[in-house]
């Protein structure tokens, strides 16, 4: 029975959900890559543009059409069942994850239901998309909200508390994620370096050089509900 468990999971995992994933969107959304949109330098480039793209993903995750997924809830349950320690580590700004009732859980890369202060940090809950008169409470002036987004060339949130997990694991998952992004990219180095057990859940065989010991190919949501009741019977991957 694994005593410390540590999930990554990627836009793959909000697939099944109706949320696009990245690799369909590169180059696809307004003709611009989402490095360029998704940056500091974008924003300030053209604040208009970038607030549009994350209000058009915003209004998607709300319009009702889209859903917590098999794989999300089999994520629940083993939080839920599984008596060692858990952490899902989340590198997906949609509120998937929460809404299917996970608690232990980490957005590396920030949250779309969320803006931030420029100036002081705070955070707010979005009551309306972002935009000119979308502003903080916290400054005089008011601030014009910013996406509570990592954009590339920022820090990921909780490095610390992920670094902490990832050394003490004996099972590194992920899930839905093409590893392309760094530093969630190399978790699976690190997990491996400290004698844990990796697997990767993913569509696409793993014909690329990859560095998870096991691979499960297929949708999470049909993959999931199996492998957390193998890991909650205790059965340890690979050993069959
Ligand atoms: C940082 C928020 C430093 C935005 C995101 C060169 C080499 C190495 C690194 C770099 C480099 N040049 C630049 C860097 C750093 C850069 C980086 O890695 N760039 C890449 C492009 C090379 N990284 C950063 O900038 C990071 N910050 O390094 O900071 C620093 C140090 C000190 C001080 C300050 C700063 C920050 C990166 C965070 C960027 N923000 N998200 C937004 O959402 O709008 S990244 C975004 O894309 C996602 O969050 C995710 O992390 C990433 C990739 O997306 P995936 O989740 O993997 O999704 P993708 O579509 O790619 O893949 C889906 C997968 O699912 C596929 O494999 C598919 O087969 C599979 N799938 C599909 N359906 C299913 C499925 N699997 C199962 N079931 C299904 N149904």
């Amino acid at each position: 029975m694994y005593r410390q468990i540590v999930v990554l999971t990627g836009a793959g995992i909000s697939a099944e959900s109706g949320m696009s994933t990245f690799r369909d969107q590169h180059g696809l959304w307004e003709q611009h890559h989402i490095e360029d949109v998704a940056t500091p330098e974008g924003y300030a480039r053209d604040i208009e543009l970038v607030e549009r793209f994350y209000n058009t993903r915003r209004q998607q995750l709300n319009s009702g059409e889209v859903a917590p997924n098999a794989a999300h809830l089999a994520l629940v349950k083993l939080e839920a069942e599984f008596t060692g320690e858990l952490l899902v580590i989340t590198q997906n700004v949609d509120d998937l994850h929460e809404r299917a009732g996970s608690k232990r859980l980490l957005h590396m890369h920030g949250e779309l239901a969320k803006g931030r202060c420029p100036q002081s940090l705070q955070t707010f809950v979005l009551r309306e998309p972002f935009g000119v008169d979308n502003c903080c409470t916290c400054c005089i002036p008011a601030k014009r909200l910013r996406p509570h987004i990592v954009w590339f060339g920022e820090m990921p949130f909780g490095m610390d508390r992920i670094h902490d997990a990832l050394d003490h694991c004996d099972l590194f998952i992920a899930i839905g994620t093409s590893g392309t992004v760094y530093p969630a990219a190399g978790f699976v180095d690190s997990a491996n370096h400290h004698g844990a057990q990796t697997a990767e859940v993913n569509l696409d065989p793993a014909d690329r050089h990859s560095q998870f010991q096991y691979h499960f190919t297929g949708k999470a949501g049909e993959i999931l509900p199996q492998l957390v009741e193998d890991i909650l019977a205790g059965k340890v991957i690979g050993s069959e």
